[in-house]
């Protein structure tokens, strides 16, 4: 017998395909959120769930999950929606899909930079209201990015990539992390001790840490006032990395030019005084929405159920 595998939402069609072939899924092909009552209903019978970053797996969740579930194999590198202390407590195997979104999610965070740089809402937004009528050259004058220094908080595989991808830009990379990056990892970045230092060198800085109770509202007012005046901020991580009051407040007062973001505290429903500031350049997390991602996602979640059900160890166990 195939083992049953709830899947939470509708996965590409590909990925869908390989279930079907070595799984016996409870797929969603209306692809509905389901609450966490109706995930504990749906999951009787299954032996291991296939969720979203949109699933929350609080530690009451898992206690009610049925017994039959053996592992959660996330569809997501982020992990902060499930409690994988109560995972461990309980024996539930937990993965992840690293490595395999870091591309698609350096290409969003290059496009916030560019976008909030260059006032892309702006923009955009006189071409399509038709109140675009002249050109001036102080028309929509932005901040350039090439040879500016960029900092990132957070130097781990997405963080990384950015640095790549930016150097094709011509900017100095500076980072911060939890401990300096050998060299062929830094590949010239230079490492600051304590997020305080690397402030001080942020042209632009940008956000790829792990969401956690430690960095949450890592980047607070006190954070933003060590930063360059006139800086641009980018997040393509997690909404709760932020202190969105303070930096609101330093998108108002002109402390920052503009503001990229693409994931929010409380998302969907984000903090409604972003709606209306200019300078801020707004995506609906959508890091790692790119067709070839999404698929290797899938793969990834997949293979990593295959190796729980051969009895192997998964390749990316969290929990
Ligand atoms: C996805 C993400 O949107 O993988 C992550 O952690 O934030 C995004 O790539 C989402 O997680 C899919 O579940």
């Amino acid at each position: 017998m195939k083992p049953v595998v709830l899947v939470t939402r509708k996965l590409p069609d590909a990925v869908e395909d390989r279930l079907r072939q070595d799984y016996d899924p409870i797929l969603n092909p209306e692809d509905a959120l389901y609450s966490s009552e109706e995930i504990i209903e749906r999951a009787k019978g299954a032996d291991a769930i296939l969720p979203c970053h949109t699933e929350q797996f609080t530690a009451g969740v898992i206690a009610r999950l049925p017994e039959s579930v053996r592992a959660i194999a996330n569809f997501s590198v982020g992990y902060d929606h499930v409690d994988t202390e109560a995972a461990k407590a309980r024996g539930l195997i937990v993965t992840n899909t690293p490595e395999v979104l870091s591309d698609a999610t350096a290409e969003l965070t290059m496009m916030l930079m560019l976008g909030a740089a260059r006032r892309a809402s702006e923009g955009e937004r006189l071409v399509r209201t038709r109140e675009w009528k002249d050109w001036s050259p102080s028309f929509m004058v932005g901040t350039q990015v090439t040879g500016k220094r960029l900092g990132i908080l957070g130097f781990g595989r997405v963080g990384r990539v950015v640095a790549k991808r930016a150097r094709g830009f011509d900017m100095e990379i500076h980072y911060n992390d939890l401990q300096r990056m050998p060299p062929e990892l830094e590949e010239g970045a230079i490492y600051h001790e304590t997020p305080e230092d690397l402030m001080h060198h942020c042209d632009f800085l940008t956000l790829h840490c792990v969401a956690s109770p430690e960095t949450t509202k890592l980047l607070n007012a006190d954070l933003i006032a060590l930063l360059p005046d006139g800086a641009i901020v980018v997040n393509a991580s997690r909404g709760v990395v932020i202190d969105d009051d303070a930096l609101i407040a330093a998108l108002k007062s002109g402390k920052l030019t503009a503001a990229g973001l693409d994931v929010y505290n409380g998302e969907p429903n984000i903090n409604p005084e972003y709606r209306q500031l200019s300078n801020v350049f707004l995506m609906p997390h959508i890091g790692s929405a790119t067709k070839e991602t999404r698929d290797a996602m899938g793969f990834r979640a997949l293979d990593n159920l295959d190796a729980i059900f051969a009895g192997r160890e998964p390749r990316d166990r969290v929990a």
